[in-house]
């Protein structure tokens, strides 16, 4: 509200309310208000206060063009002057003025958590919250509701505390209150997800985010590092769906305004692990093992997120809810949508994408570019906005704007126990690629 060379006339009221609390002359700012309304007495939300001439044309105590009047200021103006005539503030709520103006101090008490740990998972929709105090009492908020948590005396006045609690959702923020004898408090606070039943987990490892071993991020600075680095996916049972949190090595950033993210475009291919290698969806420019019957597509832009079948209908929508705090993508999807697909017993390929704009290449993929041409920068946008290390420069005439697709469009991908992602992922050696379909471990 207050930027470098403004000011706001309603501190002055605030300011001329606490000398008159302090048996000061409130006047002063009183008539400072005053100086700023306008022709029509309005008291403007900021005016200027600077001598330097603006090419908006502002003037020293004049305002700055905000709201006038500002209900706010014209409020505090005749609080002010109430006050003034009353000689002292017409109105002091008494719990603040015990808190703050009564000149005692109140203790702060011990409070350690030692459960939950923050961020971690629970296994179960509920969660012990424990630790030790010195406080006389401990208050438990779960994303809003409170439960008193019973305090145990121990030794040297440190009592400790116990007490478990639902959690009502994926995220669940926890504050633990305590409050001494003497109304002083500590306050603790921590975060603990919870998905569903553990089904599994896929591992892979970081800094593995340049595809056959070449590839290169866009350098525009929106693609974080590690953005596109997967680090695992966890796969979690949760009544009428089934959860897959993918986990990336970088931010979880969304400055585009997607549903949670605005980089990634997650494909999970699952099968039953029969039948011969078969083409991934278009523009990935990969092949998947064997058959496959759903791809799960994790995107936050262009509405382009859902189940997929092989012919490329949408099966059915999935809802995503980014995790930032976590580094979690959580893309949640009905199991109806998998028909007979047991998540905890198929096959599964994971290959993470950069997300597209309609034309910027097939299926929502961003292409990837040969590494001279891209790092030649001509044109400029090739280098700030597409992948390089791959094959092909840009042909705006081509659906793909690629003329070479035999490169992977993947950034990363998980691939079985002694195999290497670079061998997987090399074109050069054989094209399309093939993703192995591996199955979920604990
Ligand atoms: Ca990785
Ligand atoms: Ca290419
Ligand atoms: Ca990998």
């Amino acid at each position: 509200m207050i930027s470098a060379a403004a000011t706001a006339p309603l501190l002055s009221g605030e300011r001329g309310e606490y000398a008159l609390a302090n048996g000061e002359d409130a006047l002063p700012y009183l008539q400072t208000m005053h100086s700023a309304a306008n022709a029509g007495f309005m008291i403007p939300e900021q005016v200027w206060d600077s001598e330097e001439p603006t090419s908006y044309g502002h003037e020293l105590g004049r305002s700055t063009g905000s709201a006038s009047s500002l209900s706010w200021a014209m409020a505090q103006y005749v609080r002010l002057a109430a006050g003034v005539d009353n000689g002292s503030p017409v109105e002091r709520p008494a719990n603040v003025a015990a808190r703050y103006a009564s000149g005692a101090t109140f203790s702060t008490p011990e409070l350690d958590l030692s459960s939950p740990a923050a961020l971690s998972t629970a296994d179960a929709a509920s969660t012990t919250v424990a630790g030790t105090t010195n406080a006389s009492r401990v208050y438990v908020s779960v994303n809003g509701t409170v439960t008193e948590a019973p305090v145990t005396a121990g030794a040297d006045g440190v009592g400790s505390f116990s007490l478990d609690v639902p959690l009502t959702g994926a995220k669940n923020k926890i504050v633990v209150a305590g409050v001494a004898a003497d109304g002083g408090t500590a306050q603790e606070e921590t975060t603990v997800l919870y998905y569903g039943t553990r089904l599994g987990a896929l591992a892979d490892p970081s800094g593995d985010d340049n595809g056959p071993g070449s590839y290169t991020y866009p350098t525009n600075p929106a693609y974080v590092p590690g953005a596109f680095d997967l680090t695992g996916v966890e796969v979690y049972d949760a009544g009428e769906n089934y959860a897959f949190v993918t986990t990336i090595a970088g931010e979880v950033t969304n400055p585009w305004g997607g549903q949670g993210i605005s980089h990634q475009r997650v494909n999970i291919y699952l099968g039953t692990g029969a039948g011969g290698s078969t083409p991934g969806l278009p523009g990935t420019n990969i092949n998947v093992e064997h058959g496959w019957d759903s791809v799960i597509v994790t995107d936050g832009r262009f509405d382009g997120a859902g189940v997929f079948s092989p012919d490329g209908t949408r099966t059915s929508a999935v809802s995503l809810l980014a995790v930032p705090e976590a580094r979690q993508i959580v893309t949640r999807v009905p199991k109806a949508a998998l028909g007979s697909l047991d998540p905890a017993t198929a096959r599964m390929s994971v290959a993470m994408f950069g997300n597209a704009e309609a034309g910027e290449g097939t299926g929502n993929v961003r292409p990837v570019y040969d590494g001279d041409y891209w790092a030649a920068g001509d044109p400029s946008w090739i280098k700030e906005w597409r992948f390089g290390g791959g094959a092909g420069v840009f042909d705006g005439g081509l659906d793909s704007r690629d003329t070479d697709t035999r490169d992977p469009n993947a950034l990363d991908v998980i691939v079985g126990e002694g195999q290497s992602q670079a061998a997987v992922l090399d074109w050069r050696a054989g094209s399309p690629v093939v993703v192995p379909m591996v199955g979920l471990t604990n």
